[in-house]
């Protein structure tokens, strides 16, 4: 087994960081160079043979400790790089995070057996590019009737070095979580709604299984710990009053998102509770061109 050394993450001391040796990189590198041929990640078979390989080369301790620190009500956050450079590429970070998803629990795959969703953004993307816009802090899988407990995100490319950062928050750290999560609407359910199966961001993102409709409270909790369940597009205001409230929540949260910038280089991964944490992006302003791509998985404990 190899030395996995961990140290508190400088960007958040919540989040702790797994600093992977280079040779356990090298190693899986070589690994992933054996069969090249196809998607490997989205084969069965295949992600049973990098679960173990990976489980191997992290051995035990490093393994307990991430599904310890990710279970912690006050941590629930880890990062991690182990590619850069010139042995970083899609395929092995995607074989890396895949892995990752089944040591801590068991990832969603979509229906063409891929448990990745492809998160682009380019400059030359007129319709979908807005510099101006932040992706608000939101949490995964508002509308899926059943658990997103994690979230692991990697970036593959990304040609911008100012704007576009990751946000990360945990609840803990937002001022106004006690408040909406203990006033007189805190247990009022509101109603969660995806895209259907036919939108055409299903096909990019990946079929789920999650294009239900959900009628949940955003504040919980959960195994003692303080819980959201945070969408900006996907919850829908049955009234004025509740149009209200949501305002409120998404108001508060652009506010809280001054502390939460978490810049994420190429090959880096953040692996979250998605339960106790927040995630988004700060918007790109001026910093132009920009082609960058996230790859996330998200599944239960
Ligand atoms: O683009 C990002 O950095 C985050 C994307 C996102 O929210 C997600 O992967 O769920
Ligand atoms: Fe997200």
């Amino acid at each position: 087994m190899r030395d996995i050394r961990t140290v508190p993450d400088p960007r958040n001391t919540r989040v702790l960081r797994l600093e992977i040796p280079e040779d356990v990189s090298n190693e899986f590198v070589a690994f992933c160079a054996e069969r090249p041929g196809y998607n490997r990640h989205a084969i069965p078979a295949e992600r049973t043979r990098i679960t173990a390989k990976l489980k191997k080369m992290l051995g035990a301790e490093a393994i307990n400790f991430i599904n310890k620190t990710l279970r912690d009500p006050d941590r629930g956050a880890i990062s991690m790089k182990p590619f850069s450079g010139e042995v970083l590429n899609q395929a092995v970070l995607s074989a890396w995070i895949t892995g990752l998803g089944y040591l801590v629990g068991t990832p969603r795959c979509d229906e063409k057996n891929d448990n990745l969703a492809y998160f682009d953004i380019s400059s030359d993307d007129p319709i979908n590019f807005n510099p101006d816009a932040v992706l608000p802090l939101h949490t995964d899988g508002t509308y899926y009737n059943g658990n997103t407990d994690w979230i692991i995100c990697g970036k593959v490319f990304d040609t911008s070095t100012v704007g576009g950062e990751s946000l990360l928050l945990h609840v803990n750290d937002w001022a106004d979580y006690s408040r909406f999560s203990s006033d007189e609407w805190s247990s009022r359910e509101f109603v969660f709604r995806g895209p259907s199966a036919q939108d055409p961001r299903k096909a990019k993102f990946g079929n789920r299984g999650d294009n239900g409709a959900l009628s949940l409270p955003m504040f919980y909790s959960q195994d003692g710990k303080n819980c959201v369940r945070m969408a900006f597009q996907w919850v829908h205001p049955r009234n004025d009053e509740e149009a209200n409230r949501l305002c409120e929540i998404f108001d508060s949260l652009l506010d809280a998102q001054e502390d939460a910038s978490f810049a994420l280089d190429v090959g880096e991964i953040y692996l979250l509770d998605n339960k106790t944490w927040l995630h988004g992006r700060a918007r790109y302003g001026t910093h132009q061109p920009v082609e960058r791509r996230i790859i996330r998985s998200i599944g239960a404990y």
